[in-house]
């Protein structure tokens, strides 16, 4: 039997999973969890989250083998300093890419038809007093630029080449094994594209790479869709071009600071906004629930971790 620390409440098949063969102390449930920490300290092996383990949490904890993060982006664990510290930290890819590329694509088809102005404007009976309202635009023939072709990414792009559209994409290399034009500047593949998704990871090598130079590049007519991470966009930059028609329309499932969402921005008729809903289905949590489990209960059987993260790849 491991000791393993519940950073978070987690949904309660990892928690049953985890607890037939482990001891679990649930950190969240603490009035003072400095005290809690301490208390448990020296036992603890293993941590499961949902995604956050910063580098104090991780100094903690002086036997500390393995971190189980829920969820593919892992931008608020410090994966750096648990590789420096010989401790492993894994992550959920896969298993999500259908359900997140799902929500880029409903975000691509709501924005450019429109759908979430035109849903407000009938229910508000506005349709038999102001007639029809304006035409949206075809998503047919349609130039999108995804920002990250990655595991999702690439999900994203093959959907979305069975609605016609046109897709390129941006990274910090190109793909020899893709087909799709690379650009290797954001800036330039805004310019050329009527659809930006963001789709790579979060923290500070993408920190507000989605500047005003880029949203007022893909211009009046482009629509921007983020379901990577709020960190992406810079999110006053966005305000400014939505409201000031520098930028046609966005379709947002991350924010800078969720779950607030800025006022300014809920105001605004040009955009759709979802609470970060990308991976949020009762069969892709489950997938990734278990893969938290999983993770933890085959490194601690001594058979491994099944999903590390790049940094902690050559850990064992
Ligand atoms: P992935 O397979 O690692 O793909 C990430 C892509 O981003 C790669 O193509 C990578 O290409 C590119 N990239 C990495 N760093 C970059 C940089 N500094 N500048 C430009 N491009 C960069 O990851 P994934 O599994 O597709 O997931 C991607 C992200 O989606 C996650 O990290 C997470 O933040 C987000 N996500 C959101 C939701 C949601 O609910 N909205 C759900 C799941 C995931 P290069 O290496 O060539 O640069
Ligand atoms: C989850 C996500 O909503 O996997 C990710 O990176 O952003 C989403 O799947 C999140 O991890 C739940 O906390």
């Amino acid at each position: 039997m491991t000791d393993i620390l519940l950073v978070s409440n987690m949904m309660p098949h990892i928690q049953e999973a985890l607890e037939a063969r482990h001891t679990l102390h649930r950190l969240y449930e603490a009035d003072d969890r400095q005290a809690f920490l301490s208390s448990v300290a020296d036992r603890i092996e293993g941590v499961a989250t949902m995604g956050k383990a910063d580098a104090g949490l991780i100094d903690a904890l002086p036997n500390l083998k393995m971190i189980a993060s829920f969820g593919v982006g892992y931008d608020g664990v410090d994966a750096a300093h648990a590789a420096s510290r010989n401790v492993i930290a894994t992550n959920t890819p896969d298993v999500l890419n259908d359900d997140v590329a799902n929500m880029a694509v409903t975000l691509v088809l709501t924005c450019s038809r429109r759908f979430s102005e035109w849903e407000r404007f009938a229910r508000a009976g506005r349709w038999e007093k102001e007639g029809d309202p304006p035409l949206a635009r075809a998503v047919n023939g349609r130039k999108v630029g995804i920002l990250g072709l990655g595991r999702i990414g690439k999900d994203i792009a093959r959907k979305l080449e069975v609605f016609g559209c046109v897709i390129a994409y941006h990274g910090r290399s190109q793909q020899a094994d893709q087909a799709y034009a690379f650009y290797d500047d954001l800036t330039d593949m805004a310019r050329d594209c009527d659809f930006l998704i963001a789709i790579c990871p979060g923290g500070e090598a993408t920190k507000g790479i989605v500047n005003g130079q880029v949203l007022e590049a893909l211009g009046p007519d482009g629509t921007f869709i983020n379901v990577a991470r709020g960190s992406v966009h810079d999110e006053d930059a966005l305000i400014e071009a939505l409201a000031s028609g520098k930028l046609g329309y966005a379709g947002l499932d991350v924010f800078a600071a969720e779950p607030k969402i800025p006022e300014k921005l809920r105001a605004l008729d040009n955009v759709t906004l979802q609470p970060h809903q990308g991976s949020a289905t009762v069969e892709t949590r489950r997938a990734m629930g278990d893969l938290v489990a999983n993770n933890l209960l085959s490194f601690f059987d001594g058979k491994g971790a099944i999903t590390p993260v790049a940094e902690c790849a050559d850990i064992r």
